[in-house]
């Protein structure tokens, strides 16, 4: 068995490891246990068993790593997920996965997102490349909505009353990330205060409908190093844009009217 570029993650058994449990000999290179259980176990056990002699492991994140198995660059720490709760195990910005893996395992061309499987330094760990880097610059702007059946009134300026579109425009450098790579654009609503205005259900992906969540839309690189991605419905109040896992510095603030 040999597994390369992997995320295992709320998996559970009720015999040996929840995240693998091989009987043979494995292969496991890039990869990142974490946050599974097994039952009676805890830290490393619950992640990772191994009964074969020639077990390899290599640059691998796990919860509770002792160093028990060997290898060289495993390690033991948050794998930084964007929203593991809700099935996103893309890396943020600040993820020690970020060029932790060896680029001499690398089989694959593109990610899981299809996006270039090596940027930056190095190749990462888990089945995400984080892509923040290559992030140029986001611009977010709030236009009407004048098409058939909405009630923008021509002059190409969201007023009150009518319905408005929050267009984000990320620019990539198209050296490192070609026409085709996707860039996901996360749309939030602020309230009056000034904060995230999320119902607690967005977590566990329990709402009903009407809640209020952030939305995801993918933003398709084009030749130039450009994406958009829209937001058609602009909600009362603010709205903020981010690059998904990239922290502050790319979020802008748009309002609507
Ligand atoms: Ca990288």
């Amino acid at each position: 068995m040999e597994l390369i570029n992997c995320s295992f993650y709320d998996n559970s058994t009720n015999w040996w490891a929840g995240g693998i449990s091989a009987l043979d000999d494995a292969t496991i290179t890039n990869c990142i246990f974490w946050g599974n259980t097994g039952r009676r176990r805890d830290g490393e056990d619950a992640q990772v068993d191994f009964y074969g002699d020639h077990t390899v492991i290599t640059n691998t994140l796990v919860e509770g790593w002792t160093g028990r198995w060997g290898g060289e660059g495993n390690f033991d720490a948050n794998p930084k997920w964007v929203d593991a709760q809700k099935g996103n195990l893309r890396l943020r910005s600040n993820s020690p996965c970020i060029d932790a893996g060896t680029d001499d395992a690398v089989t694959e061309p593109t990610d899981l997102d299809g996006n270039p499987r090596i940027l930056g330094g190095r190749v990462d760990i888990g089945a995400y490349e984080n892509l923040c880097r290559e992030v140029l610059d986001l611009a977010a702007t709030v236009v009407e909505d004048d098409a058939e059946g909405h009630s923008g009134d021509g002059d190409g300026v969201c007023e009150s009353g009518e319905d408005c579109i929050i267009t984000a425009t990320v620019a990539v450098d198209p050296a490192t990330l070609p026409a085709g790579s996707t860039v996901r654009v996360t749309f939030t609503s602020v309230d009056k205060d000034g904060n995230p205005d999320v119902d607690p259900c967005c977590a566990d992906r329990t709402c009903g409908p009407g809640a209020h969540c952030p939305t995801v839309r993918k933003a398709r690189i084009d030749s130039a190093g450009q994406g958009i991605a829209t937001l058609r419905q602009c909600p009362d109040g603010a709205v903020t844009v981010c690059i998904e896992g990239c922290g502050e510095r790319l979020c802008r603030d748009v309002d609507c009217p």
